[in-house]
């Protein structure tokens, strides 16, 4: 427990979900890096987050459980959550902790921290925004109190994007600074990891890969995806990888049936291997309605992969026009089309766009990123 003064090794409990979304991915991401600058982490979540393989000395992951109770109509997840942190930060004399996604996370941090005030202990809450917490859900009268509420309780706020920051003091009634804390790669792992890309697994030497990894919700608007798609291979000999599974999978496949083009695209559903989908892609295409940040477009740029995008939310703070890959306004399927055709039709513009996507996801690389966490983290243990 922190008593006073700047401790070296901290304890940092972080919670999040363990799904393929964002925020899970970047707080398993920030985890696993503190771990191994020697930081003692505890994932608190229902499940082990996807991208936690084996758990280290520096890794531990405690699960929340929530009993099924017939009298319940909706079983309570933050009460549950609340009274494993209270348990973890006492058993394992937790320093930090970091709540990512503001809902529920953040109101369930702030009961814990109160609860254990009760006992004399005094803990840090770091809040971090991803968008939809923000945006489209924590936006909704039903949350709105609760999550302006908890933004306002937490110590130390960061969001992913200035974009996200501007639409969180748009949006809520907050007291706090919200510092910029942009999500991160780490460029080292992918250089070491593997060599081979096995490109001729999913197309032939004269096709193009064009690649959309997402969550497939509305948001992302899979079909624009396939629009574009389905322009891009009128010109270019080309194959479409779908990444992932969500609610606009099927009528994505659907979509593709009609047009006369399912051959050419392969539905990959969930992946833990993005990395190698990616080293084999030419092209990333995120046509997403909002996007408070894009980070599965920077894991394509770190890979070489040049984006089309929109240029919703933060994603312009990400993908840089006419270096990193172009940016449309939402729904701009003919200049998205135009664009991805543009890059894709000769092997030296496809090249200058793959080094300069590289080149911008570099001033997104770990080592940048988590000391901005580890200076804030010092900043809130003064604070209790
Ligand atoms: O919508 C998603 O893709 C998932 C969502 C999440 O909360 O997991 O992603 C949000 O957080 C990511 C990580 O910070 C950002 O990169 C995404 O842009 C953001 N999604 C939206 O704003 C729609």
């Amino acid at each position: 427990m922190y008593h006073g003064k700047i401790i070296k090794r901290m304890k940092i409990a972080i919670v999040c979900y363990p799904t393929f979304g964002g925020s899970g991915v970047v707080a398993t991401e920030l985890g696993i890096a503190l771990s191994k600058l020697n930081h003692e982490v505890h994932f608190i979540t229902y499940k082990q987050p996807v991208r936690l393989g084996l758990l280290s000395p520096n890794i531990h992951f405690h699960e929340v459980n929530v009993p099924e109770y017939p009298l319940f109509h909706y079983q309570p997840y933050e009460l549950a959550l609340s009274s494993k942190l209270v348990d973890t930060i006492k058993k394992y004399e937790i320093d930090i902790l970091h709540v990512h996604y503001a809902i529920p996370h953040a109101y369930a941090g702030y009961m814990a921290k109160k609860m254990l005030v009760e006992e004399g202990i005094h803990i840090p809450m770091v809040t971090t925004l991803h968008g939809t917490d923000i945006t489209l859900v924590g936006n909704h009268p039903f949350y709105k109190p609760a999550v302006t509420f908890s933004i306002n309780k937490s110590d130390i706020v960061t969001s992913v994007s200035q974009s996200l920051k501007e639409d969180t003091l748009r949006l809520f009634d907050i007291k706090k600074e919200i510092k910029v804390v942009p999500n991160f790669i780490d460029a080292n792992l992918r250089k070491t990891s593997f060599t081979d890309c096995q490109r001729e697994l999913m197309a032939t030497p004269d096709e193009r890969i064009v690649t959309h990894i997402s969550n497939f919700r509305p948001v992302k608007r899979i079909t624009d995806v396939v629009d574009i798609f389905y322009n891009i291979q009128k010109e270019i000999p080309a194959k479409l990888l779908m990444v992932g599974d969500g609610p606009e999978r099927e009528p994505a496949e659907q979509k593709c049936k009609e047009l006369g083009i399912k051959d050419k695209v392969i539905f990959l559903g969930n992946s833990n291997e993005i990395d190698k989908i990616l080293c084999f892609s030419d092209l990333f295409l995120l046509p997403s309605e909002r996007e408070s940040f894009g980070l599965a477009a920077l894991e394509a740029m770190v890979n070489k992969v040049p984006v089309i995008s929109s240029n919703a939310g933060g994603i312009p703070e990400v993908n840089i026009q006419g270096i990193s890959g172009y940016l449309s306004d939402v729904g701009d399927v003919k200049d998205m089309s135009e664009k991805a055709i543009s890059i894709l039709k000769e092997d030296y513009i496809l090249e200058k766009f793959k080094e300069g996507a590289f080149n911008e996801a570099m001033k997104f690389d770990i080592d940048k990123i988590v000391p901005l966490y580890l200076a804030l983290y010092e900043n809130a243990l003064e604070m209790v």
